[in-house]
């Protein structure tokens, strides 16, 4: 079965989490031990990808020090062509869809294209958009942003993914957000769309991650927090407890 596969039937049973390992935050071997926490906590999947990436070894290294220490599948989650791994799984085939730079939109998808057919890495196409405040991400993505309130715009990208073919969709308001996307966008789009609903960004508390998953989210993502954690653990746990309730 292939990993997108997996993912869908998966969360036709219950909700996920994904753990995002920025490559640039911390050395490839503290990365390999973030992801064995994550797994160990019930993570179901580790994402690699950052917003301010400067090389593709960056990458590779993480990738090989986070699969030599977790059996969990590694998925890319690119800022561009050039941040690809042969060694991950998986990538998300993500397109920026509310950009105004069309190279995050399809351009960079041409450019990587090829390296994804020859790594065998398996593509996991994705519609991302990224709502207020967006944060890094909004600013490098050149994003018009979808404002905090604005469901119509909000489900009508997420109706567009589903019927471009996509597998999954993602509603981001940027790593490390002050506040997440709300709880009526969650449920809104959830209820539009039949494909697998992704939520991230600012979601730390595990109240704030129940509460996202309740609304709808069939895949939370937490990042900042991996990073920030002392005891990271136990505090993924809850986190997860808390999803999955
Ligand atoms: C990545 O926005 C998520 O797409 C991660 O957000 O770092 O705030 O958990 P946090």
């Amino acid at each position: 079965m292939s990993i997108a596969e997996d993912i869908v039937n998966m969360t036709k049973k219950k909700k996920l989490h994904f753990s995002l390992i920025d490559p640039d935050k911390q050395n490839p071997e503290l990365a390999g031990s973030i992801a064995k926490t994550a797994e160990e906590a019930g993570s179901s999947a580790i994402m690699v990808g950052g917003s301010t990436l400067v090389s593709q070894k960056q990458v590779d290294d993480t990738v090989k020090a986070i699969k030599g220490d977790t059996d969990l599948p590694v998925i890319l989650f690119p800022s561009g062509a050039r941040f690809l791994s042969k060694y991950a799984d998986a990538v998300f085939f993500m397109s920026l869809l509310n950009s105004r730079n069309l190279d995050y939109v399809i351009r960079e998808h041409v450019k990587g294209a090829p390296f994804v057919k020859h790594s065998g890495v398996e593509p996991i196409s994705m519609g991302y958009v990224i709502v207020e405040p967006g944060m890094t991400a909004g600013r490098i993505g050149e994003v018009d942003l979808i404002k905090k309130d604005d469901i119509e715009t909000a489900v009508g990208y997420a109706l567009a993914s589903q019927y471009l073919g996509m597998e999954l969709f993602y509603l981001e308001a940027g790593s490390g957000a002050s506040s997440p996307v709300s709880n009526r966008m969650i449920k809104a789009v959830k209820q539009s769309i039949d494909i697998p609903l992704i939520v991230g960004g600012g979601i730390r508390a595990v109240e704030t991650a129940r509460q996202k998953a309740h609304a709808g989210a069939d895949i939370i993502i937490t990042g900042t927090k991996l990073e920030e954690e002392k005891n990271l653990k136990q505090a993924l746990t809850n986190i997860i407890k808390a999803i999955e309730e």
